[in-house]
């Protein structure tokens, strides 16, 4: 567009005669009033202009970008549509409430309920859940028996030479902090309350009491801290009713709620707890699918036991953001990046089961099983992932025919690549078939169940970190590249064989697990206290990475001793939903 004083479109150049002639008459007599004043009268009026200036600048600069204006009509939008196709009454009305105050780009504490209110709340949530829960009354058999052991070896370590750290570096004597918030006492709590174990947990309970403070001048990333630090002491709460857990946890749910002070319904990845601030992450300009999509039951939860609804609103748009902009290019998977400011995925990236998407899979139909299977588009987008995922990503390797979640790299390209963490699906997969989805996925489950031990068959007999499958006759079916022959003792083959053994009943996967328990016993055990990572699961010559991470406590242990119990009505799925941490949380009723 020509901008010109002719351009007869423009007001601004309007040339009407009468006009002009007004508008120069003005100008000429200004000019000769200006120019007729002393230097101290000029001097005076180009100060007041200026200070005009800078006010007006200050104010505009206060405001929200034109893109943010129109990324929270959008947010807008998505509540009025949620409202009416899924929200019943006056839970609309909060929810819509609640997300005006996230237009406000903050999060008022101002409006946490009173405590009087809070307590009240807990004996409600408690009083329905007590019901269900059995007594942890300690092992029943010598293997469970060994797995406490092991537990107690992996506390005692941290104790002696990392207490109150994050975590141990069993090799080296000494520790390591990520978030400084005491990690493996807060993510292993559960599974000491599960095992039986009250010393442990009576002194993790005092340590969380006495000395964990969440002040803390420092980036943690959002979601590993609510997985973890958030997920723990929510487990805790419901374990045991002890509300101390519940107010640590909303003073924590508070600090990273700041992750949201996003433009779009996405939250950024890093928080600084004390500042109350938040950030893109370092690396990049995205947060990755599977980190803002898995932190909704525990918000959930922190939520319905506080009686505060703003944690289950916030992270809940973001499930309610992706299901409305969808991932149709792939039928319901979808790409590993999203960007919180935009509110968009990254076009073109990778398509994975792994690092970076994996539960957000999980957490399609855990939230649909937490809700009590009232949300029916979780279960809708769940089932049309799987259903995909079966199309675009699930094979066979060759000669033996092990089927195995491949990658789809820039969202075009298979790659017959599986991490570790895709085992976790097994359980997933499973737990669905029981609940309404075809029996195909307990056969896609088993099957997957089976690769992953498959990928336990190592001359230490432990997993590694990634396997590429063979899709082509004559060669090995599963090999492991050197750089990706580590072992981080993770949790997610164990997982899946906890799952499969609740809903088969077959003994083979309670043997697959005390396999692995044997190996980590036999290769990763330090002796002076706890288990490292090791570096090549090939190698009997064993050496260590010296780090003990705090899901070996809080998940590898947990699912071992579960998986290898007796009773397997201990924590019945019906009644507690794991989250990805592994910590398990009430299931509602909605
Ligand atoms: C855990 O922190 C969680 O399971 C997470 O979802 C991904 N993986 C690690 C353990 O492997």
């Amino acid at each position: 567009m020509r901008l010109s004083r002719d351009d007869p479109g423009l007001p601004l150049y309007h040339t009407d005669n009468t006009r002009g002639y007004t508008f120069r008459r003005i100008r000429t007599r200004a000019r000769h009033w200006f120019s007729s004043r002393s230097i101290g009268v000029k001097v005076c009026i180009a100060t007041t202009l200026l200070f005009a200036l800078f006010l007006l600048v200050k104010i505009s600069s206060g405001r929200r970008s034109s893109t943010q204006e129109s990324y929270i009509s959008n947010q807008e939008e998505i509540i009025i549509n949620e409202q009416v196709i899924f929200a019943k009454n006056e839970r609309a009305d909060k929810s819509e409430k609640k997300n005006d105050d996230f237009n406000e780009d903050h999060v008022d504490l101002e409006r946490l309920p009173e405590s009087a209110d809070r307590l009240q709340n807990d004996k409600i949530e408690l009083a329905e859940h007590h019901e269900n829960v059995v007594k942890f009354t300690g092992p029943t058999n010598d293997r469970q028996r060994a797995v406490v052991k092991a537990f107690q070896h992996s506390w005692l370590g941290y104790k002696k030479y990392a207490w109150g750290h994050d975590t141990l570096k069993p090799v080296s004597k000494s520790y390591n902090d990520w978030f400084d918030t005491g990690l493996t006492i807060v993510d292993g709590l559960d599974t000491a309350i599960v095992m039986g174990l009250e010393e442990e947990a009576a002194e993790a309970t005092d340590w969380i009491q006495n000395k964990l403070t969440f002040e803390k001048d420092r980036m943690v990333n959002f979601f590993e801290c609510t997985i973890r630090v958030l997920g723990g002491m929510m487990s805790a709460f419901y374990l045991t009713g002890n509300r101390m857990f519940l107010e640590k946890s909303v003073d924590l749910g508070d600090r990273l709620l700041s992750a949201f002070k996003s433009p779009s319904p996405i939250p950024y990845s890093d928080v600084n707890l004390l500042k109350r601030t938040a950030t893109n992450p370092q690396w990049g300009a995205d947060s990755s699918l599977s980190e803002v999509t898995t932190v909704q039951l525990e918000y959930r939860a922190l939520s319905r036991a506080s009686g505060n609804s703003t944690y289950e609103d916030l992270s809940f748009n973001v499930s309610k953001h992706i299901h409305k902009i969808g991932c149709e290019t792939h039928e319901g998977l979808c790409g590993m990046f999203i960007n919180a400011n935009t509110g968009n995925f990254k076009k073109g990236s990778t398509i994975t089961f792994g690092a970076r998407s994996d539960s957000y899979y999980e957490y399609l139909f855990k939230q649909w099983i937490q809700t009590g299977k009232t949300i029916d588009w979780l279960k809708e987008d769940y089932g049309k992932a799987m259903t995909a995922m079966e199309k675009y990503l699930y094979r066979n390797s060759e000669p033996k025919k092990m089927y195995f979640i491949g990658e789809l790299l820039s969202g075009e390209t298979y790659s017959p690549k599986m991490d570790h963490l895709v085992c976790f699906i097994a359980g997933t997969l499973s737990q669905g078939s029981k609940n309404g989805f075809p029996q195909k996925h307990l056969d896609m489950a088993e099957k997957i169940g089976e690769t992953c031990h498959n990928m336990y068959d190592n001359p230490t007999g432990l997993g590694p970190e990634i396997a590429h499958f063979n899709m082509i006759p004559g060669k090995e079916d599963l090999y492991v590249k050197p750089l990706d022959a580590h072992c981080l003792l993770r949790p997610e083959a164990i997982e899946g064989w906890f799952y499969l053994y609740r809903f088969t009943g077959d003994k083979k996967y309670q043997e697959w697990g005390w396999a692995a328990f044997q190996a980590i016993e036999k290769y990763a055990r330090i002796p002076t206290g706890g288990y490292s990572s090791v570096v090549n699961v090939k190698k009997i010559d064993v050496k260590y990475r010296d780090s003990m991470e705090s899901f070996l406590l809080g998940e590898t242990f947990k699912y071992l001793y579960l998986l290898l119990g007796d009773d397997q009505t201990v924590l019945p799925l019906d009644k507690w939903v794991f989250t990805t941490e592994g910590h398990p949380l009430p299931v509602y009723d909605h």
